[in-house]
């Protein structure tokens, strides 16, 4: 196993020439729908450092959207997957299964909200994982109809493509959309109209009244809500909202799905964000981090609704491919031994004074919000004037990128910084991130 010092090094200028070079060779080759954030071409990676091609080191706060949490290559990781390529690779587990595909789904049954009886079914990406969540809610309930919220990010396939709520870049021109699928107002307390504090009064009251004016509640399969939206802008709903949401549709004989995609195992400093206000979902979706970065998601529920479903009405070739669930089961041994929850309530106490102290320095940090290693900061124009700051966004972006930080934008209106760093991602490197944010940040706003 290869071993990355865990420090930046910056050998030329990122991107270095070998990185250009390949770029060149994208721009031949692969389409151009296909996006890269930053065109550095990565060779190796250890922990939060990632390894290019030129020979620099970047530092990761990305952790590739929310999936290496517990670290890019993580031993256990390795260990597991190499030993399962070796033994078997793919046999299909709707053909002849194996028992790892078994141990993910006690694993899941184990950590996910809830002491009731649980199954779930494995898949291969968190948009796969949502769409099946509403099938099972459809067959179960008899009902058609799915709730979503403003910002949502669910996917790119069809059904989540609807889903989610953001044009561009994800539903421009790819319609049309699934049917049925209704949109609520999202409890956003940062840009409710009458400010945080009315917020968390009213934003329950809207989404009930929106949805008996406009779906019918006996019409609702399921609601379906990132306990803390991910793509849309790591926005955390007000304090209660989740909850209410949720017990509303347990009232309604509505399935509440909580798509843990993105803030689910460790991210969000407890093993799921639902626990934080103790709501139990009916049927939870999960993927990234759980998987170490081998392709893996899945759906846990209620086991009368996940036994619901009529035999093979479920599956898939890949779905819970013995090497994904190998992974899977690394990573989630390393969350378990190294305290990864508590290591990621332990982050957010190193990010939060910084991004406080750089916010009382800058007035265009309109907002500072998430939980545990699931951070953010949304900019604006300025003090009182809460106009998306796009543009200074992505020049602060661009500044981290030339100096060797690896960070992602998210946000409805392109104008969030998230932290999404690997949660093994040592004081010094997070503290090294930090300082170069706030240099560039200073240099881009100053
Ligand atoms: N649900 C909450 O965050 C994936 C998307 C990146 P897949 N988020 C990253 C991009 O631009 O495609 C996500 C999520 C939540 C579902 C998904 C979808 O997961 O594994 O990308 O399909």
């Amino acid at each position: 196993m290869t071993t990355v010092a865990q420090q930046r090094v910056l050998r030329t200028a990122i991107p270095g020439p070998l990185s250009v070079e390949l770029h060149q060779r994208k721009l031949a080759t692969v389409s151009a729908g296909v996006g890269t954030g930053l065109p550095v071409y990565v060779e190796r990676a250890g922990g939060g450092i990632l390894v290019d091609v030129d020979g620099n080191q970047l530092i990761d706060f990305g952790s590739g959207i929310a999936v290496t949490s517990v670290g890019n290559a993580a031993p256990r990781v390795v260990e597991r997957v190499q030993a399962q390529v070796a033994d078997f690779t793919h046999t299909c587990f709707m053909v002849t299964p194996y028992e790892e595909y078994l141990e993910v789904c006690e694993a899941l049954a184990d950590l996910t909200p809830g002491d009731h009886e649980k199954r779930s079914a494995l898949f291969n990406s968190g948009a796969e994982a949502v769409e099946n969540a509403v099938k099972i809610a459809r067959h179960y309930t008899g009902r058609q109809a799915v709730v979503a919220f403003d910002h949502a990010y669910h996917g790119r396939t069809n059904l989540t493509m609807a889903l989610t709520a953001k044009n561009m870049p994800y539903k421009h021109r790819f319609g049309p959309f699934a049917g049925e699928v209704y949109r609520a107002p999202m409890s956003y307390p940062f840009r409710w109209p009458g400010g945080p504090a009315d917020c968390a009064k009213e934003s329950f009251d809207v989404f009930v009244s929106h949805v008996h004016s406009q779906v019918g509640a006996d019409n609702v399969a399921a609601v379906v809500l990132e306990p803390i939206q991910g793509e849309g802008g790591f926005i955390v709903p007000a304090p209660g909202f989740v909850r209410q949401v949720a017990d509303w549709c347990a009232e309604h004989g509505i399935l509440f799905i909580a798509d843990e995609v993105q803030t689910g195992f460790c991210r969000t400093g407890d093993w799921f964000a639902s626990e934080h206000e103790g709501v139990v979902p009916d049927l939870i979706t999960t993927a990234k981090g759980m998987a170490g970065g081998l392709p893996l998601a899945a759906v846990t529920g209620r086991a009368e609704v996940m036994d619901a479903i009529h035999g093979g009405g479920l599956g898939g070739t890949y779905g819970g491919n013995p090497v994904a669930c190998a992974s899977a089961l690394g990573a989630i041994e390393t969350m378990r031994e190294e305290d990864l929850c508590g290591r990621a309530r332990a982050i957010e106490t190193i990010f939060l004074p910084r991004l406080q102290a750089l916010a009382e320095r800058f007035p265009q940090i309109g907002d500072i919000r998430g939980r545990g290693a699931m951070l953010a900061i949304e900019l604006v124009r300025g003090a009182g004037d809460l106009t998306p700051d796009a543009a200074l966004t992505a020049a602060v972006n661009k500044e981290c990128h030339t100096q060797g930080l690896v960070i992602l934008t998210c946000g409805t209106y392109g104008n969030v910084f998230r932290f999404l760093p690997p949660l093994v991602a040592s004081d010094d490197l997070l503290a090294e991130g930090l300082d170069i944010f706030e240099a560039a940040f200073a240099k881009a706003a100053g």
